[in-house]
């Protein structure tokens, strides 16, 4: 692999990233370098395991490479991807880090698949608000998701036109296998901690998508959130900005990519609340780690 070490600044027990230099690519339809390392991941067929953990901040990446992998080669980063590969008791997972929103876990999950050879399972394990009375710092997992998307054909030309501001799609499922066995870790991991299993909405915006009121901007989301819980019968329980296009896109594969999603209840949307930055930390190890038990006690060939 060609890469360039990098140390990362103010940051402490990260090791160095190793940064991937992609050559000249040569299929404009799929760019792929002459060493066969895709275009944004940067890594070629063999350097991603199929078992992968994949978590929007890379200092959560680096915390559970830390804490939980063996074996660990140094991480390897391009255009915002750090990937992490090592052993969990005795398996090969890559955990990844991707940054935030539906084109970044885009990029993931399709480039994922060209590098890796035959059936894969992802778990995401992030951030999220909830729709839930449930206090911040419970935990969820997603059995379904649904995108929400800011349509800009309704604010055309400076004014509001008769389509719809946001759409919001049908529900896609996740694994249900994955999904199962990810709620029965979290549920014997956090014994003190509520785990709500329900719907997820995806949003390709963290504010004005996701019900967020910005004074600065001409938004139109006062009913968004009221529109959401009486679209799916108070069933949605967690705002982010990843699982949907996860879900999508692994039952759109055409090879198979098992796939769930958990994440760490931050912010309440109903009360306002916002966990506090030690629990989350802990969270992040605990969780991370049921994660990890998860994604290797799946059979990936069943
Ligand atoms: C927004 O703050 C980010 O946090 C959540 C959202 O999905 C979005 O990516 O997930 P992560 O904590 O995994 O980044």
């Amino acid at each position: 692999m060609t890469t360039t070490e990098i140390k990362v600044e103010n940051s402490e027990n990260i090791e160095p990233l190793l940064h991937t230099k992609v050559g000249n690519a040569t299929n404009a339809n799929f760019p792929v370098d002459d060493r066969g390392a895709v275009y944004h991941l940067g890594v070629a067929k063999g350097e991603l395991s199929p078992r992968i953990l994949t978590v929007g901040d890379s200092e959560r990446a680096a915390k559970l490479r830390n804490e939980l992998l063996e074996d660990a080669e140094k991480p390897v980063s391009h255009r915002g991807f750090v990937i992490h590969n090592g052993k969990y008791k005795g398996v090969k997972v890559s955990i990844v880090s991707i940054g935030m929103g539906p084109s970044m876990m885009d990029f993931l999950v399709r480039e994922g698949r060209y590098v890796v050879e035959g059936p894969m399972a992802i778990i995401r394990y992030g951030t999220c608000g909830s729709l839930k009375d449930v206090k911040v710092g419970s935990l969820a997992v997603a059995s379904q998701a649904v995108l929400i998307r800011r349509n800009p054909d309704f604010w055309h030309q400076d004014k509001h036109s008769d389509c719809k501001n946001y759409d919001i799609s049908l529900p896609v499922d996740g694994d249900k296998e994955l999904v199962q066995t990810l709620t029965n870790e979290f549920r014997s991991t956090f014994t003190d901690r509520e785990t709500v299993v329900g719907i997820n909405a995806t949003a390709d915006s963290f504010y004005s998508s996701q019900g967020r009121i910005d004074p600065e901007f001409d938004d139109d989301n006062h009913n968004l959130i009221n529109t959401l819980i009486e679209k799916f019968d108070n069933k949605v329980t967690t705002l982010e900005m990843e699982t949907f296009q996860l879900y999508h896109l692994s039952k759109r594969s055409k090879q198979p990519i098992k796939a769930a999603a958990a994440t760490i209840i931050l912010a309440n949307r109903l009360s306002n609340a916002f966990l506090d930055n030690e629990t989350k930390s802990r969270l992040e190890i605990e969780g991370g780690r049921a994660c990890l038990d998860a994604l290797i006690k799946i059979d990936l060939n069943n």
